[in-house]
Parts: structure tokens; C-alpha cells; sequence
């Protein structure tokens, strides 16, 4: 095993962001991926987009389960907070470090078979509740690690490489995300960096639980002719249902764009989602309409991308749960350990 690090030393004259830092302060080891491996590009999109946004890497947890795509964390954001959790178990890590402190940025990165086989309850729980999060799958059909086996999100008809057809239904996780209350839906591919990153920077200012998908093929077992995950297929069958501009309050609009032609969207932080309609009907902000159409075009073979659903003004798990501002390492040990009058005022209260 080969653990290769990029030299420190940068060119003085890179641009910094608002914090200080430069690009390449968000990129982490080098990659140990396949060559072309659409997962790479999503480390890529994911470094802009933190960038972009100014924020510091050590205000980020990176948290991932087990798979080629769980690998990538370690491959960017290599100042930020990392947890490799067990197969398909990060959502309940996320949600357990999330609840603790609040103040970080919670960046969970997963793959189809750690969060839609094995990961199948997590992933739910974890959607239904509203985590705070930010909850990337890396979806490629297959169980890239373990050597091409489909996942529970092959299509069904779908070859694999040796020719084998999947007889199976596709698990969509993007419609379990609808039905399942997530408020910030998603669906992008590593091959379209510039419709990804926004989609990413829109998901990461969104309060509450946003989900994305992201098509990635696997180039070593699932980029074939009969696959549904290639990088050909995704790009003849990719149907963005939207154009995203991620819009901060600082950011000079320069476009003109006639009216009817956009939808803006105004999150709780003051970021503007302007989106340019590419499906005259499709409404971003209505739950069951948006299931309807991602799943008519899914039935027509087609792939729905671009922000599929949002809620702009959404609740969180704190919200609901009313727990602690402070982050549980700020408080002191009177608020921890508030003495046994408070405990037996809470056991009253139990009886
Ligand atoms: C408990 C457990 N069961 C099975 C495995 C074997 N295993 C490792 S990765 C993986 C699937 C990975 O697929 P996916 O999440 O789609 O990631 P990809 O490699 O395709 O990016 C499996 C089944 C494991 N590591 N742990
Ligand atoms: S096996 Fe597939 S998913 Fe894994 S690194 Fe290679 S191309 Fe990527
Ligand atoms: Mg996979």
C-alpha cells in the first residue's frame, strides 16, 4: 500500500479566499482511485465548492462508511475533521458527532451499496429526521471495491460487464429522499463539474437534511455498453430538469434574465438558488409533484438532474429535539452535571 503525499510548497501568488486560504489548502492525499474514476471528479467539485464558499477547513467533518467512494474523504479536505465509520454506518455517526456540536459543517460521503444495501436503514433514519448535513452518494451501480457486483441502485435490465443481467428493481434514492421529508434533493454527475459544484455549494448553506446524487461511473467495472452508469449512457440520458446558480448576498449579478425564465430561491442564510427552468412544469418546492416527474422520466429511461426538491425555511434535528446551542465540549461541568435537584425534577416529571 502506497501512501503518497503532494509537496507543501505552493506558488506565493495563488489566490487566497476570504479566510486565508488557498485551493489547494482543501485538497487532502493523493488519490489511489482508478484513473478516470468519476469519484475523483466529485473530490474535485467538492474542494471548489468549499473554497469558493470561504469556509475553513477545520470547521468541516468529513464522516464515510466503506467502499471506493467512503475512501475519497481522505483525498480532499485533509485539515478537516475525519471519521471512516463501518459499512453503512456513517449517517448514525454523523448524526451522534452532529448532535454534540452543531457548529460544524457535516459532509457524510457514501456509495450506493454502503447507503442503499447495507446502509438502507441508516440512510432512511438519517433523511426522516432532518439531520443537518450534508449527504453525498457516489452512485455507480456497483460495488467498485469489492470487485463490479450491481448495487441495489442497477437498473433493472442492466448488463454487467461480463454480460450478466440485473433482474433486480432499482432501490432510487432519490425518491426515498422525497417520500422520506430530506429538504434539499439533488441529482448531478461527476462528468458535469459545472452544474455539480453549485448543486454541492446549495446543498452546504441548506439548514436540515440535503441529499445528493451523484451518477459517478465506475471506469473498471461499469462503463460498458448495457450499463446504465457509463459515462456515454449518462450523458445521452442525462434530463437536467434545472440550471443552478448558487447566488451569496456579496455576489455581483451580471446576467439579465427575462422573467418566467427563473426561479429564485432564498435560503435561512441569505443564499439566493436561481434556478433557470429547463422543464417548464417542474416545480422544485412541491414534494409530490417533483416525485411524480423524476419517476416519469426514470420510467422513460431518462435520468432526472439538477435540484430536484427544496424547502428553504426547514427545521432541523436541534429544532425538534430543543437541545444546546453550545457544542457539548464547550459546556462547563456545572451545565453538564447541573446537581441531583435537577435530576430529581427531571424524574419527577417522568413519573
Ligand atoms: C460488514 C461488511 N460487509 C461487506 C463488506 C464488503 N464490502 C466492502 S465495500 C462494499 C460495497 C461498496 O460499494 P459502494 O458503497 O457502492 O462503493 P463503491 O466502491 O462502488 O464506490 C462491500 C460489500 C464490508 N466491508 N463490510
Ligand atoms: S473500482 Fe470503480 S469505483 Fe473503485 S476506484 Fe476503480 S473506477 Fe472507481
Ligand atoms: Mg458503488
Amino acid at each position: 500500500m502506497t501512501y503518497l503525499t503532494k509537496p507543501r510548497l505552493h506558488h506565493p501568488t495563488l489566490a487566497r479566499n476570504r479566510v486565508g486560504y488557498t485551493r489547494r489548502d482543501y485538497e487532502g492525499k493523493v488519490s489511489t482511485l482508478c484513473a478516470g474514476c468519476g469519484h475523483d471528479s466529485i473530490s474535485a467539485a467538492i474542494i471548489q465548492a468549499c473554497w469558493e464558499l470561504d469556509i475553513a477547513p477545520h470547521r468541516v467533518a468529513k464522516l464515510s462508511g466503506i467502499g471506493c467512494s467512503s475512501k475519497t474523504p481522505d483525498y480532499f479536505l485533509g485539515a478537516s475533521h475525519g471519521f471512516n465509520t463501518v459499512h453503512g454506518r456513517m449517517p448514525s455517526v454523523l448524526t451522534g458527532a452532529n448532535l454534540a456540536n452543531r457548529d460544524l459543517l457535516y459532509l457524510g460521503v457514501s456509495g450506493d451499496g454502503d447507503s442503499a444495501s447495507i446502509g438502507l436503514g441508516q440512510f432512511a433514519h438519517a433523511m426522516r429526521r432532518g439531520v443537518n448535513m450534508v449527504y453525498i452518494v457516489e452512485n455507480n451501480g456497483v460495488y467498485g471495491l469489492t470487485k463490479g457486483q450491481f448495487s441495489a441502485t442497477a437498473d433493472k435490465g442492466s448488463k454487467s460487464k461480463k454480460g450478466a443481467l440485473n433482474a433486480d428493481s432499482p432501490v432510487d434514492l432519490v425518491a426515498m429522499a422525497l417520500q422520506l421529508g430530506a429538504t434539499y434533493i439533488a441529482r448531478g454527475f461527476s462528468g458535469d463539474k459545472a452544474q455539480l459544484v453549485p448543486l454541492i455549494k446549495g446543498a452546504i448553506a441548506h439548514r436540515g437534511a440535503a441529499f445528493l446524487d451523484i451518477i459517478s461511473p465506475c471506469v473498471t467495472f461499469n462503463n460498458h455498453a448495457g450499463s446504465t452508469r457509463s459515462y456515454d449512457y449518462v450523458r445521452e440520458h442525462n434530463d437536467a430538469v434545472n440550471r443552478i446558480d448558487f447566488i451569496t448576498p456579496r455576489t455581483e449579478i451580471t446576467a439579465t434574465i427575462a422573467p418566467g425564465e427563473t426561479v429564485d430561491v432564498e435560503q435561512h442564510d441569505g443564499t439566493v438558488l436561481r434556478l433557470r427552468k429547463l422543464h417548464a412544469n417542474y416545480d422544485p418546492c412541491d414534494r409530490v409533484s417533483a416525485m411524480a416527474h423524476v419517476q416519469a422520466l426514470h420510467a422513460a429511461g431518462e435520468i432526472a438532474t439538477g435540484l430536484l426538491y427544496v424547502e428553504a425555511e426547514a427545521p432541523d434535528l436541534h429544532e425538534a429535539l430543543n437541545t444546546s446551542a453550545t457544542p457539548l465540549n464547550a459546556l462547563d461541568e456545572r451545565a453538564l452535571c447541573p446537581g441531583s435537584a435537577v435530576l430529581d425534577k427531571i424524574n419527577a416529571g417522568l413519573r
